[in-house]
């Protein structure tokens, strides 16, 4: 049978991780003796009517999406309605991360069938029943509509061997589009160009690619959305084969390891790097980059053994520099466990950016000074991001019981097309004014280069400082109305930000003012907050079951 597969666009430029979900999918399908083509709408930005035609033209059996962030729900939304208008006989598949909404997918757009979970083994089945016209309630981790509501199959185990996966099926995608230039690609040069082996590698093995091999991880944070509990991994013997095999393949020499969790102990760190030292003796070289590392897991040895086997970077997902905050979000960490790991990632020059998601309930702005006490402490850079309420993680259910998503096609449809850097998407979960809230993330990055202007100028330059940052952000409203003139607000959502915007500029100010002139800004030893953070788990189970959590 033929399978057309559809990647919807995740940001305003494509993403240069190859769409993992959608080539492992496409691996099991065509090792099952079916046709797979791929649309992808990432790299390609087709209109629908080009990507009618072009289904027109392959004339596929089953027509699937994959929801790789939330985001998408507005495309798939649109185009799979066309597709079903124009292909009524053709089934529509959805899967991934959009797979927790299958009642308003089912109900609001033109999918017919999700599949729950990881697609492997759910898909060839589904193919089989629909080729041999089986009942499809034998397939598992199915969800569709029959005649008297929604049928859902119980779940399919998730893959526990990654020792046995077959490699995604790269053949599909327009390589060109994920091997990137080491020396040319603004994102990627400044990690690696650095490093003493950085030209004998690049001069035979010029590119960098993103490669997840990882499934899961150990925690479940309150925005993280988890398909299944726990983490997977394929030995290290698996994961530095296959990187060889990239190599040998592609011609790549630096490799990025976007997985949500790269390895959930100590002691697998170690086997990893063990076996990345074996196989650098015997000539295999390559820098990576490594996105997803545990504070707790990692010490002065496992950081300065990455380094030595050519790791430039380990990010990590900081949070938050509140105790009460990542309580809330059960992070389950310190903040001086989290100093600590900031500070032997920079005595390893392995560069890590001050990750950190702002506006959950609880958060305060003495909660938000914490934050940026602790970035100021540990030197980092603040990479800044609102919380969103995605799909299956518990802050979507917080929200719902909160009864902040009520209609949830009109929710995930003002989600999409926004960037999750913004605040766009943010629904005010503090107990703070929204106003106020929006202008968090400014203030912060204000009061650490205020910390950093006094340090080098003074009290009086600190001070002049803020006055002139005042002074911006006066005019700031007006720069927003000229942006609104010049370029006409197009949707209601970007009206309403831009109004926001103008109306919160007064509320940055006062902040300033505010905790200026109480000498708040400085750095003060020790934490604010006294009260402890309860989980927001334990609060959405307390409101269902009726409690009357805050
Ligand atoms: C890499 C990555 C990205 C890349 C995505 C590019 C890409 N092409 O992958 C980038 C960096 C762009 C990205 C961005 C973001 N991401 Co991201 N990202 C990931 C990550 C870490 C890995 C994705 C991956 O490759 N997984 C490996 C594959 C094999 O797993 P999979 O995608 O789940 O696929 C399996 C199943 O879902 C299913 N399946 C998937 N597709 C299909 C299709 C069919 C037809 C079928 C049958 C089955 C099926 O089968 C697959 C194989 O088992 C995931 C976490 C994760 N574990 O998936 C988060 C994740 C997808 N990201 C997430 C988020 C929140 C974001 C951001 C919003 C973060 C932010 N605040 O900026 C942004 C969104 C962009 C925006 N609007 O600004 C969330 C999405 C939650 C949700 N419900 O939407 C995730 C799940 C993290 C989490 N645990 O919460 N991300
Ligand atoms: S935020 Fe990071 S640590 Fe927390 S559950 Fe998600 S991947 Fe794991």
């Amino acid at each position: 049978m033929k399978f057309q597969i559809i990647i919807p666009p995740i940001r305003d430029e494509y993403s240069n991780v190859p769409p993992y979900g959608a080539l492992h999918v496409g691996r099991a399908l065509c090792d099952n003796g079916h046709h797979v083509s791929l649309i992808n709408a990432d790299v390609e930005r087709p209109g629908t009517e080009e990507i009618l035609g072009r289904i027109e033209d392959f004339d596929p059996d089953i027509i699937g999406f994959t929801s790789i962030v939330s985001t998408s729900y507005k495309f798939i939304k649109d185009v799979s309605i066309k597709i079903k208008e124009r292909f009524s006989e053709k089934k529509i598949v959805l899967g991934g991360h959009l797979s927790p909404v299958h009642e308003t997918l089912l109900k609001a757009t033109g999918i017919d069938i999700v599949i729950e979970g990881e697609g492997e083994i759910p898909i060839v089945e589904l193919f089989d029943a629909i080729e041999n016209n089986t009942s499809l309630a034998a397939v598992p981790s199915l969800r569709f509509k029959e005649e008297g509501g929604i049928v859902a199959t119980d779940l399919a185990e998730p893959i526990r061997d990654l020792n046995q996966q077959k490699y995604p099926l790269f053949e599909m995608l327009d390589m060109d589009k994920y091997l990137l230039d080491a020396n040319s690609s603004p994102t990627y040069r400044d990690d690696f160009s650095w490093h003493d082996d950085f030209e004998l590698i690049y001069g035979e093995f010029p590119h960098v690619f993103c490669v997840v091999f990882t499934r899961g991880c150990v925690k479940q944070c309150a925005f993280c959305h988890r398909h299944y509990k726990g983490f997977r991994s394929p030995s290290p013997t698996y994961i530095l084969d296959y990187l060889e095999y990239l190599q040998k393949t592609y011609r790549i020499g630096f490799f990025y390891f976007p997985n949500e969790l790269t390895a959930p102990s100590r002691r697998s760190h170690l086997r990893f790097i063990e076996e990345i030292r074996k196989r650098r003796e015997n000539g295999f070289r390559f820098l990576f980059s490594i996105g997803g590392a545990l504070m707790e897991t990692i010490d002065s040895e496992v950081l300065h053994g990455y380094s030595n086997v050519g790791a430039v970077k380990v990010e990590f997902g900081y949070e938050s520099g509140s105790q009460k905050i990542l309580d809330i979000m059960e992070k389950r960490v310190t903040v001086e466990k989290n100093l600590y790991a900031a500070r032997i990632a920079k005595e390893c020059k392995l560069y890590s950016r001050g990750n950190t998601v702002l506006g959950l309930p609880g958060e305060t702005v003495d909660t938000v000074l914490e934050t940026a006490d602790f970035l100021d402490r540990a030197q980092l850079l603040p990479s800044i991001a609102y919380v969103q309420a995605l799909p299956g993680s518990p802050i979507y259910r917080y929200a719902q019981l909160k009864k902040l998503i009520v209609d949830e096609d009109d929710y995930l449809t003002s989600l999409s097309e926004v960037n999750a850097d913004s605040t766009d998407h943010y629904i005010n979960y503090t107990d703070s004014n929204y106003l106020e809230v929006i202008q968090w993330g400014r203030f912060l990055r204000t009061v650490l280069k205020y910390r950093k202007v006094k340090r080098k100028y003074g009290v009086i330059g600190g001070i002049l400082f803020l006055f002139l940052m005042s002074c911006v952000f006066v005019l700031n409203p007006g720069r927003k109305l000229l942006l609104i003139m010049l370029n006409g607000p197009r949707t209601k959502e970007k009206l309403r930000y831009c109004r926001d915007q103008i109306l919160s500029s007064p509320f940055f100010i006062a902040l300033l003012v505010v905790k200026g002139v109480a000498g708040e800004l400085d750095l003060v030893e020790g934490p604010r907050v006294k009260e402890k953070g309860e989980s927001l788990r334990k609060i959405i189970s307390c409101l269902e079951n009726g409690g009357l959590a805050k």
